[in-house]
């Protein structure tokens, strides 16, 4: 279902307003439940990259259930099953890593929407409270689900028109690491090239009327005023494990300023 936290993310898209969301790196939906007590308005489980698998979305889905905040879900590829599945455990929405075509869009936005518009199949599962609200999300799913295609390549950037023409994209993601293998100068995310690829981006999102989002590592308020200042309004600030890392060698660097620990 459908309720505030997902109607507060669909409409932020809509509108373009700022939303603020991290990732989830960790199979852990005690971590996802701590960032959502925290308030964030959205957070991504990174299915690409880590070992969860769909029953770690299922049980961090639960864990954030009623929390105010969506659940999205980094999906390891265009799949349409694995779309299918995160969506019917009760994920919002999906990114989608590594989009370069449009025929990669169209097949991100079919395996989120139902027919017409695409080849999402029918269940009861927990996105509609096991059937009892199954008209419900089923008239409303194909407006509210979301679909963010990560840009992180240059052939993405290459082919930015025709991906942000396919109806139902409403946004990218750009993926700066990745982004700066695929230019050559891998690790420089603030290359030149890298921030002249980023520009033309934001600008094509501007065009499209869909939304640009960014990754902010080691976030501080200057990064975050800058990102929105350039025109991105999807963004997500660090993940759990970065939050984790940093936290933790805080209060070890306190610990040894304190008894002069090894
Ligand atoms: C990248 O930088 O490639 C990413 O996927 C960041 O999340
Ligand atoms: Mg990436």
């Amino acid at each position: 279902m459908f309720n505030g936290s997902e109607l507060r993310l669909r409409k932020a898209l809509d509108e373009k307003e700022p939303i603020i969301g991290s990732w989830i790196q960790t199979s852990s939906p005690t971590c996802a439940e701590i960032l959502a007590n925290a308030g964030f308005a959205w957070l991504g489980i990174d299915c690409e990259h880590t070992s969860v698998g769909i029953q770690g979305v299922e049980s961090i889905a639960r864990a954030i259930h009623g929390r105010d905040t969506a659940l999205l879900v980094r999906v390891s590829r265009a799949d349409t099953i694995e779309i299918r599945q995160c969506l019917d455990v009760g994920a919002a929405g999906v990114i989608v890593p590594m989009v370069e075509t449009a025929a990669q869009a169209r097949t991100a936005v079919a395996a989120a929407k139902y027919p017409p518009d695409g080849v999402r199949g029918y269940c009861f599962g927990r996105m509609n409270d096991w059937g009892s609200s199954f008209d419900e999300y089923a008239t409303t799913a194909n407006k509210s689900v979301v679909v963010i295609a990560m840009i992180e390549t240059k052939a993405g950037v290459d082919n930015i028109e025709e991906i942000l023409a396919v109806q139902g994209i409403d946004g990218i993601f750009i993926g700066p690491y990745d982004m700066s293998g695929s230019y050559g100068v891998p690790g420089q995310t603030q290359h030149p090239y890298l921030k002249k690829a980023y520009a033309s981006l934001v600008d094509a999102c501007r065009r499209h009327g869909k939304v640009a989002g960014q990754h902010i590592v080691n976030s501080t308020r200057e990064k975050l005023n800058e990102a929105v200042a350039l025109g991105y309004t999807f963004i997500c600030l660090d993940a759990d494990i970065i939050l984790i890392n940093q936290s933790a060698r805080t209060a070890m660097e306190t610990a040894r300023k304190s008894f002069t620990l090894k």
